[in-house]
C-alpha cells in the first residue's frame, strides 16, 4: 500500500459520480459515487424498500431500493444499492454503487439525479486516482488496474494481476529501503567519521546485488511491455507476394481483399488478435514498389511507416518468384530489427527462394508458410511469440509500462554510477548523490514522489468511471 500524498488532499473533498459499466444495454448498469457526501446524496435520491436509509447503511452492505426523481416524484428504477464507507472502499472515501437496470437512459437518469444533488462528473480514471491519493494503492498498482481492464490475453491478465497485488511495488520498496538505509550509514560516516565507518566491501556487495536484481527485472521489460500493450506485427513485401492471404490466414477469417492483381491492398489494415498468449495487432500493407499511381504511392509510403513503427516485421517472399534485389535491400535494412522472413505459397512447390541466400541474410529468422492452405501458420505465430517469451521466464515478474521501465533504468544507472565511484575511491558525498537519485527514481515508480503531470498522464488513459 502506498503512502498518503498530503499535498493532494485538499483537491479531493468533492463527491464525484460516473457510470462505471460500459455504455449500451445490458443486464445491469452501475452508477458509482465517491466522496464525503456520497451517502448523503444517495440518501436523498434513493428510498430503501425495507426500513432505514442509505446514510444509515452499514459499510459493505447492500439493500433493495427505489431511485426517486425528486422533481416529478416518480420512481425512476428499482435498484440494488451498495454502501462502502471510508477508508475501506476502492477510493478510500465513502462510496455508493447503484446497480440499476442495464439501459442507457436509466443509468444516465440516475446519474443526472446525483448531479442535481451536488455530485461532480468524474474525470477519466478519477476513482483510481483517488485510491492512489488516499494511499489505498501505489502508482504501479494503479497502472496495473488499467492493464487488467485492457488485457488482451490471459498472460497479460496474469502479469497485470500480480502487479496489482503489489508484487512489483513491494520489490521496488525493498530496494528503496536498502538504499535509504545505506544513505543513512554513509551520511553518518560523513558527519561522524570517528564513530561511524562504512565497510567498503559490504557496500560493494549490496550495490552489486541491487544492480543484479534490478537488471534482471529490466531484462524482462520487453516481455512485460509486449503483454501489457501488445505487439504490432506488420506484413510487408513486394506486391502480389501473398501478404493479404497470410493476413487472413493468421486471423482465420477473410478480412482483407485478395486478388491476383498486384497493388490490391492500398491502406494499412489493422486487426487485434492473440498468438499463444501474446496480444498482437496485425497489420497488412500495400506491396512495396515504385509507382506513379497516386493512391498506391501513398499506400506504399504508409506501408514503410507502419513497418518502421511496428515491433515485428514479417517480410513476405513469394516462393514462386524467389528473392529479388529489392527484397535483399529491404531485408538487409531491417535485419537488426525484429524482422522475420516468411516464404509463402510453398504449396505450389516452385521452390524459387534460394534458401542459402536467405540464411545468409536472415540466419534462422525465416519460416515457410502458405496463406492458401494454412501450412506453417501456427509455426509462424509461435515463432513470433517466442521472440518475446524468450526474453525472460514468463512466470517471472515484469514491469508493465514504459514509465516503470524508465524509473528502473534510471535507478540502475545511478546504482552502477555509485558502484563505479566506490571502486575508484571517490569520497562518500559523491556516492551519496548518486544513491539519492537512485532512491528517487524508485520512489517515482511506486508514486511516493511523483509530479502532477505524470499523474495526469497516467490517469487520462483510463475510462470515466474507473
Ligand atoms: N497457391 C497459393 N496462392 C497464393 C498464396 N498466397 C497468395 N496467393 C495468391 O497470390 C495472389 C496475391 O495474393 P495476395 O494475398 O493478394 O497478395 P498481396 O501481397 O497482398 O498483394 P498486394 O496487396 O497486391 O500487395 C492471389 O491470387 C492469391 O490467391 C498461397 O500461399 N498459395
Ligand atoms: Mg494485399
Amino acid at each position: 500500500m502506498g503512502s498518503s500524498q498530503g499535498w493532494f488532499v485538499d483537491t479531493v473533498t468533492d463527491t464525484i459520480g460516473a457510470i462505471a459499466s460500459p455504455v449500451g444495454t445490458g443486464g445491469i448498469a452501475i452508477v458509482r459515487l465517491s466522496g464525503a457526501d456520497a451517502l448523503r446524496i444517495a440518501g436523498r435520491m434513493i428510498r430503501l424498500k425495507r426500513r432505514g436509509s442509505v446514510p444509515a447503511m452499514k459499510s459493505w452492505s447492500m439493500a433493495l431500493a427505489d431511485v426517486l426523481d425528486m422533481g416529478s416524484g416518480r420512481v425512476v428504477d428499482e435498484c440494488i444499492v451498495l454502501a462502502m464507507r471510508a477508508p475501506r472502499s476502492y477510493t478510500g472515501e465513502d462510496v455508493v454503487e447503484i446497480q440499476c437496470h442495464g439501459g442507457v437512459v436509466v443509468a444516465e437518469k440516475v446519474l443526472s439525479l446525483a448531479f442535481r444533488l451536488g455530485t461532480r462528473p468524474a474525470l477519466p480514471g478519477e476513482f483510481t486516482k483517488r485510491a492512489f491519493i488516499n494511499g489505498r494503492i501505489t502508482l504501479d498498482e494503479a497502472e496495473a488496474v488499467l492493464d487488467i481492464v485492457t488485457s488482451a490475453s490471459e498472460e497479460s491478465l496474469f502479469q497485470a494481476g500480480r502487479r496489482l497485488k503489489g508484487e512489483l511495488g513491494s520489490m521496488v520498496e525493498k530496494w528503496e529501503t536498502q538504499i535509504v538505509d545505506l544513505l543513512a550509514l554513509l551520511q553518518g560516516s560523513i558527519d561522524f567519521p570517528e564513530t561511524i565507518e562504512a565497510d567498503k566491501s559490504d557496500i560493494q556487495d549490496l550495490l552489486a546485488g541491487l544492480s543484479h536484481d534490478i537488471g534482471a527485472v529490466l531484462e524482462r521489460a520487453p516481455l512485460g511491455l509486449a503483454l501489457s500493450q501488445g505487439v504490432e506485427v506488420c506484413l510487408v513485401g513486394r506486391p502480389n507476394v501473398g501478404k493479404s492471404s497470410l493476413f487472413n490466414a493468421l486471423l482465420a477469417r477473410e478480412r482483407a481483399i485478395v486478388t491476383d492483381i498486384p497493388g490490391t491492398t492500398r491502406d494499412v489494415l489493422r486487426e487485434p488478435t492473440e498468438w499463444y498468449g501474446l496480444p498482437v495487432a496485425l497489420l497488412d500493407t500495400a506491396g512495396l514498389r515504385e509507382t506513379e499511381e497516386v493512391v498506391e504511392a501513398l499506400g506504399v509510403e504508409r506501408a514503410q511507416t507502419a513497418a518502421v513503427e511496428s515491433n515485428v516485421i514479417l517480410y513476405v517472399l513469394d516462393d514462386t518468384q524467389g528473392i529479388y534485389d529489392e527484397d535483399v535491400q529491404w531485408l538487409s535494412k531491417w535485419q537488426n530489427r525484429n524482422c522475420l522472413a516468411v516464404v509463402t505459397k510453398v504449396d505450389l512447390m516452385k521452390q524459387q527462394v534460394d534458401l542459402k541466400l536467405l540464411r545468409d541474410i536472415c540466419q534462422d529468422r525465416w519460416v515457410r508458410a502458405s496463406g492458401a492452405t494454412g501450412f506453417g501458420i501456427e509455426g509462424l505465430k509461435k515463432k513470433v511469440q517466442s521472440m518475446f517469451a524468450s526474453l525472460g521466464d514468463p512466470e517471472a515478474l515484469a514491469p508493465g509500462s514504459a514509465r516503470q521501465v524508465d524509473c528502473l533504468g534510471r535507478a540502475l544507472g545511478e546504482i552502477q554510477r555509485a558502484l563505479g565511484y566506490l571502486n575508484q575511491g571517490w569520497t562518500d558525498d559523491v556516492i551519496v548523490l548518486a544513491l539519492e537519485e537512485a532512491a528517487g527514481s524508485l520512489m517515482e515508480l511506486t508514486g511516493k514522489k511523483v509530479s502532477g503531470e505524470t499523474l495526469d498522464r497516467i490517469f487520462s488513459r483510463f475510462c470515466v468511471g474507473k
